[in-house]
């Protein structure tokens, strides 16, 4: 089949197997199709291979704020902003289990766990695992994001049972040194690769609205969908504002439509992946929402706060899934 500007229909089918040959003028094209024909194809390939009406929803812990030896310049975390933020020390154990039983209690079916470090210590690697082990005991899903791994810590995340770790390439190969000086992006690549290899799933996006062009986030699209396998989760962050950190000086939210066309995009070139519509949502009207869960976004963030920064409710998200007559854990 071919849509109107004569790019080629993928409806993600026997046709149009997992690619990870994107070239950046492909993504284009995708991108810039007609709106209705660029949604079609999107919710085709979606409902091949998701149920359209059902939303993952997972919620956010920041098991260690602030003090970051990183100079990404979009976080509140970083040690080299004044953010007004108070750095705290590794979470216990049984804070850890008690917050999750809560998360749980309110339709969370995965807890994702997030320290403020470049990369663990061996030390903190242990209490890490034995959280882990107890997320999972609650019966949630468990993900981490603890910054860069050798491939020792990656097998050891794994053997405690661990599903999912995030570590996101953040933005285009182009504009990420803009963005963060600290650590290259082979670094992140190098820590994806040992994850993969341990056997856990890979969460791995970025963020828009830092003041990024077009061409940059279809770019980290065409890298995320290049990679060796495609992540099993992609979360798409919309910047978040923070006061005190550089990104406010070249901050732009994007347009709302660019916003799902971007959305559409990644759920046809990743099929299988889902889509994590992350960071940014409380600056989003409940019909932009709509588009991009329609555009195959299917993953949300609940609760009141991600890790340091506001979220929608609880009330308002229950009652938009419940209008879109979507189920999730909100349900
Ligand atoms: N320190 C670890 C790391 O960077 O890998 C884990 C935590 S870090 C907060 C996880 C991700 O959250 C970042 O890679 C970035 O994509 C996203 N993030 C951080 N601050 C954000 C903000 N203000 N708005 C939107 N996304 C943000
Ligand atoms: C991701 O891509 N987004 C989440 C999770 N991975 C760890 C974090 C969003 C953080 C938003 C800013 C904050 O609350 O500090
Ligand atoms: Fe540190 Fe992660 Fe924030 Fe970067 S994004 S400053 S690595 S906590």
């Amino acid at each position: 089949m071919v849509a109107a500007t004569g790019v080629e229909l993928n409806d993600g089918g026997n046709s149009a197997p997992v690619r990870h040959d994107w070239q950046r003028a492909e993504a284009e094209a995708l991108y810039g199709l007609r709106f209705a024909d660029l949604m079609l194809q999107a919710q085709s390939v979606h409902r091949k291979n998701f149920d359209p009406n059902h939303v993952e929803t997972a919620s956010l812990l920041s098991i260690k704020t602030g003090g970051c030896p990183e100079d990404c310049g979009y976080c509140s975390q970083s040690a080299h902003y004044d953010t007004g933020l108070k750095a705290t020390r590794l979470m216990d154990r049984a804070e850890v289990v008690a917050t999750a039983q809560c998360a749980k209690d309110a339709g969370a079916t995965r807890l994702c766990m997030a320290a403020a470090w470049r990369s663990p210590k061996d030390r903190d690697l242990d209490q890490v695992c034995d959280m882990i082990s107890a997320v999972k005991d609650l019966g949630m899903e468990t993900c981490v994001t603890l910054g860069m791994l050798t491939s020792k810590q990656a097998t050891r995340l794994s053997e405690a049972g661990l599903d999912f770790y995030n570590h996101n390439v953040d933005t285009s190969p182009e504009f990420y040194d803009k963005i963060i000086t600290t650590r290259a992006l082979q670094d992140r690549i190098d820590t994806l690769a040992h994850v993969r290899d341990a056997g856990i799933k890979v969460c791995c996006g970025g963020i828009v609205g830092m003041g990024e062009c077009v061409e940059d986030r279809l770019g980290m699209l065409v890298l995320l969908a290049n990679l060796p396998s495609h992540p099993e989760s992609v979360p798409i962050n919309l910047w978040n504002e923070v006061k005190g950190v550089p990104v406010n000086d070249t901050a732009e939210r994007p347009d709302p439509i660019a916003l799902v066309r971007l959305v559409a995009t990644a759920r046809i070139m990743m099929p299988k992946s889902v889509v994590r519509l992350s960071a940014g949502r409380k600056y989003m009207t409940d019909e932009q929402q709509t588009l991009c869960i329609l555009a195959g976004a299917n993953s949300i963030f609940i609760g009141d706060v991600l890790l340091t920064t506001k979220n929608p409710r609880r009330d308002r998200d229950a009652n938009l899934l419940d209008r879109l007559g979507v189920t999730s854990g909100l349900a």
